[in-house]
Order: structure tokens, then sequence, then C-alpha cells
């Protein structure tokens, strides 16, 4: 009994494993997975969590063992516990809950996992990290009983230091799974995709010394082509520590002295660079040192910028040639997360013609833009502040911010990525442009180096389509979505469309298309052909052609994906069929119409 309630009071202590700043780079990093089968509880009523005073147990002073986190210490045959995670059925992680058991399709609520593991750290000095590539919506994170710390956002990275907690046997790792939609998240309730619930990205241990580099960026300096700037930071500093950044290959060795645990920036100058670029994506290989350490990247160089209507990828006019893309492979119907997936996806997008591909609505899992890099993909990546979020809510505000926060860290050192968007789509008012533009704000205070967008809306006013947003002033280049030819406006005369875009800066179509079933074949009048489909891209494309200040598009999708606001029996069935490849991997039509378009395409 006493060394129960010993353990119950450790438990009253919040967040006793401290949640730690972002470790990136986690893929270079000497790590263990924790991916693989882990028990599961379906918990609609959250009955592991509240007691019948619907009391959270993890907030309670007089806390009893049946919250589901606990019976990691129920040696007390009296207790009353209604749940065996042992007995229970299991889930791979990663991976989303929704198609692995068709019980969890559309279920959102909480799903509690447990995982046990051993691990014997390699020095008694050195840390663990606990580290999640993702979980959707919001997870409570509890090891051997403590509680490690709460993350909200279901597309971002986090981790928690564990040294402290981690026994070398049977350790016993619970996570609390929400995927509940609710009107101040971030997405909020009504969006137009599958609802994935689960962890669904890598679960890692990371050991690291007890000083150990913990961020970096490593790129050109804004403006500046043959400086490479940024910043190292040490975790846990407690004397003067030499950092050294060395890219062999361009004979750079800069050794920074570092005594304190903030963002300690650093200038270099380098000769002959050979700059990344979709024909040549280079990536040098860039090691940072302390005495403790060596971590290894693989890190590219190139300039973006905006001048007048042109974007300026190392100073030279660059078309984005472009598709939409959401982290789903259909073949699976479930939440794409290996590089399996990102390969699949990236390889239709390259055949396709792309330069360029727009990973909507949210942050994609790392090997995603790993491989954007080396496959030379130009990416723009967005938060899911999508439709009719919460603007005049706090925070819901400082949710946006946190997970754009997050995004940036984990993926600031990305050549491929040339654009950071705020938005979609989003009601503009006074509320929400207050919104947008503090996000915009924050954005520039972790990287001022690339360029930031938003897809807005157009409005039409007298056959005129319009696009005046008041968030063009703060973006630097303007994105839109248009869906004439699928949402009203005629397809025959849309290459006439007359255009009145009120700012003179580079103009993206972020999103156009329409549905189509592969298979289904008909006249161009009949829509869900693919003929409708060809013809809408047709269309579409001479009419962008004529968009002034045009640099760029990624129209929607490039393959179907799964959506339960499509109701449509045997067209939809619950897919939005806008992709140019149906969801069993067959190309539509227009798929070679957009091809063709890109291949021939001319621009200076
Ligand atoms: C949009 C949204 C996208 C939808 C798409 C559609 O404008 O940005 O998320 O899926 O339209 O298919 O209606």
């Amino acid at each position: 009994m006493i060394r129960l309630f010993f353990l119950k009071l450790l438990i009253l202590i919040p967040s006793i494993g401290i949640a730690q700043g972002l470790i990136t780079n986690t893929i270079n990093r000497n790590t263990t997975t924790l991916n693989g089968t882990w028990h599961y509880i379906i918990d609609p009523y959250e009955t592991g969590y509240y007691n019948y005073r619907y009391e959270p147990y993890d907030e309670q002073v007089n806390n009893d063992n049946r919250a589901f986190y606990n019976n990691y210490h129920t040696d007390d045959k009296l207790e009353l516990v209604e749940y065996d995670f042992d007995k229970s059925p299991t889930l791979l992680v990663p991976g989303d809950w929704n198609s692995q058991s068709e019980s969890l399709l559309y279920y959102e609520g909480t799903i509690w996992y447990k995982k046990s593991f051993d691990y014997q750290i390699s020095n008694p000095s050195n840390r663990l990290f606990l580290y999640f590539g993702a979980v959707n919506y919001k997870a409570e994170v509890y090891l051997n009983g403590h509680k490690l710390g709460t993350h909200i956002g279901g597309f971002t990275a986090f981790n928690y230091d564990i040294s402290s907690i981690v026994k070398p046997k049977n350790n016993y790792l619970v996570v609390k799974v929400d995927n509940k939609r609710s009107k101040e998240a971030v997405p909020t309730i009504n969006t137009d995709w599958w609802n994935y619930g689960g962890i669904t990205r890598d679960v890692k241990l990371i050991e690291e010394p007890q000083s150990f580099i913990q961020d970096y960026s490593i790129q050109l300096k804004k403006g500046n082509n043959s400086i490479i700037s940024g910043f190292v930071k040490l975790n846990n500093v407690s004397k003067k520590e030499k950092v050294t950044i060395s890219i062999p290959e361009l004979n750079i060795n800069k050794t920074i002295e570092i005594s304190t645990n903030n963002d300690i920036e650093f200038e270099v100058k380098a000769k002959n660079i050979q700059y990344w670029s979709p024909e040549s994506p280079k990536l040098y290989a860039v090691y940072i040192k302390t005495d403790y350490q060596t971590l290894e990247d693989q890190i590219g160089f190139r300039t973006i910028e905006v001048k007048g209507p042109k974007i300026l990828l190392n100073g030279n006019p660059v078309f984005l040639k472009g598709i939409s893309i959401h982290e789903e492979n259909p073949m699976r119907a479930a939440r794409a997360f290996n590089e399996a997936d990102a390969l699949v996806l990236l390889n239709w997008a390259k055949e396709l013609g792309c330069n360029y591909v727009r990973l909507a609505h949210y942050p994609h899992n790392e090997h995603m833009v790993r491989l954007a890099d080396q496959l030379g993909m130009m990416v723009w990546e967005e938060i899911p502040v999508y439709w009719t979020i919460d603007f005049k809510n706090e925070n819901t505000l400082n949710n946006a911010k946190n997970q754009l926060t997050e995004a940036i860290t984990r993926d600031k050192n990305r050549a491929c990525i040339i654009i950071w968007s705020m938005a979609n789509e989003t009601p503009p008012s006074d509320a929400r442009n207050k919104f947008l533009i503090d996000l915009v704000n924050h954005t520039k205070t972790f990287d001022n180096n690339r360029l930031i967008s938003a897809a807005l809306e157009t409005h039409n006013k007298d056959g005129v389509q319009i696009v005046d947003d008041k968030m063009g002033e703060y973006l630097d280049i303007v994105a839109f979505n248009q869906y004439i030819g699928w949402y009203g406006g005629s397809l025959e005369n849309a290459p006439n469309a007359k255009w009145d875009i009120k700012y003179n800066k580079p103009v993206v179509i972020s999103e156009f298309g329409g549905g189509a079933l592969q298979g289904l074949h008909g006249t161009i009048a009949e829509r869900w052909t693919e003929e409708y489909q060809e013809y809408l891209y047709q269309q579409n494309l001479k009419m962008i052609d004529k968009i002034p200040n045009i640099s760029g598009m990624s129209p929607w999708i490039l393959v179907d994906f799964k959506s339960p606001k499509r109701l449509l029996p045997i067209i939809q069935d619950g897919w939005n069929r806008k992709g140019l490849i149906s969801n069993n991997g067959i190309k539509k039509k227009a798929f070679y119409t957009l091809q063709e378009y890109y291949n021939n395409k001319k621009y200076e």
C-alpha cells in the first residue's frame, strides 16, 4: 500500500516528463523505433479519463487506479479494474485506426493505445526522448503512470524527455488519442477530407548525450547567394561548447562557441555552390559537430524571391507546374505515412510533368518533404486553417501559431519548401484578417526567407472575376482557388473570362478542377465522365494562360481522396472524385491533358 501511495503522489505532479523543444532531423539521429503493434481500447465515453463526476483522473487529488494509463502499478488486488490492455486487440502504428478495422471507419472519439518496451540506455549520462511524428488530433501521453504532457494538432511532431522515468525493462506507455472535431479546433468541424484518427506517424526513442544538438537552421542568407547563415541550438549547455558546421564539398568548416541554450547565429561565405533546383536537386552532406556528437543532414541551397509579378528561383523566373496532394494512400484508403507512400505520390506528380506540389491542407509527414528535396519538387506547405475557423478565439489563434511553429521547426532546412501557406478559403472579415496577419508575422519571425501565401477566393462582379482580398497586401504570392465549370460558371466561355486582380504580385491558381469517375465515359456535357473532366481542364488551362501575372498552379487534385462529405452513390461513395488518378491508381483522361500542357509549357 505504501508503494501505491507513493506512485499515486507522483501521478499528481503534472507533466513530469517535461515537454522539450522539438528535436529536428530525427531521421539522421540515433533512434529506436516504437512502431509496430500497439494494444488499443475504444473508449467513446472517455471512461479511462474521467470519473463518474466527469472530473479528469489526472487532475484529481484522490486519484484512483481506474485511469487507463495507470494499471502499470495495479498490484493491489482489491482494486476494481475494468479494462485490460493486454487482452485488447492491436492496431498498427503508424497508421490511422479508420482503415484498420471496419468498425472504426467513421469513429471519432477517444482510443487508448498501449505499448510496452524495454530500453537500456547505452551510457548512464545520456538522455532519452520519446518522439511522435504526429497524433491526430489530441494526444495525452503517459509513461509508467506519469503524465508526460498533452499535444494538440494532428499533423506536427512533438517529443518528451523521459530520461528520469524510463526503466530498462517493462516500460508502460499509454497514449489517449482523441480525434473528436470541435468548432474551435484547427481544423474546425467542417472539412472536405477524412478525419483519420490515431498515431498516424512514426514513434521513436531518441538517445542523446547530456548536452546535444537540438535544432539548427543552415540555409542561404536572405537576398544573398553566397553566404550560408542560420543558427545552432544546443540543449542543456552547462559550459562553453565548440560547435563546428562543416560542408566538406564546399570546403566549409565554421566553428562557433555556444554557452547558452538559445539559438546562436552564424554566417559563412560559400563559393561555387551548386544550387538546388528541380532540374538538379543537389543536396550537400552537412555535419554539425560538438565534442559529444556528430549529426549529419542533407541540405540543398537555393534562393527564392519575388520580383514584381515573377517568382525567381536562384534568380531565374520559374513557373510552378504543380498539383495538389492529400496525405493519403488511395490503394489502402488510408493516411500515407512512410517513404514508400511518398514515393508513389511524388512519382505520379513527376510523371505528370510537375516541378511543384501543394501539400494540402496540413503539414505532411517528413518522408514527403525529404523525398521532395531529393526529387527536385518545389513545395507549398500549409497548416489546417481551413474554411470557417473560429477566428475570434484567442486559443484557436495560439493553436494555429503552434502548429505553424512546429511545421517550420521541422522543415526549415528543406530546400524544396518555397512557400508557407497560412490558410485555405477563409471568409474575409476583420477577425479573419487579424488572425491571418498574425500568422504572417509569426511566420516571419521564424523564417524570413521563404515566400508566404494563402489560398484565397475570387468573387464575380458583372462577369469579371475579382481578387481583392485584403490579405493580398500581406502575401508574397496571390493564390486563389476557382472552380469555373464545376461549382458554377460556363466552361464554354471560360477562356474569355475577365480578371481583375488588385495586386502586382505573382499569381498562382492554388486549385481548380472537377470530378470524374474513372472508367465512366460520355460526352463533354455529361458530369462525372472522364470527358467532362478532360474538357474542364482544356478550357481552364486556356483561361489560366490569359490571367495577368500567372506564375503557376496546383490543380485539385492528384488522386481521388476519401471524404465523408461526398455522398453520391455509385459515383462518389465517400470519395472526392476530382483526382486525375483514381483510387485504384488508374489515370483519367485529364491527367494526360495536364501532362501535355506542362510538357509544352514555355515561360520566361
Ligand atoms: C476546395 C477546397 C478543397 C476541396 C475542394 C473540392 O476549394 O479547398 O479542400 O476538397 O474545394 O473538391 O470542392
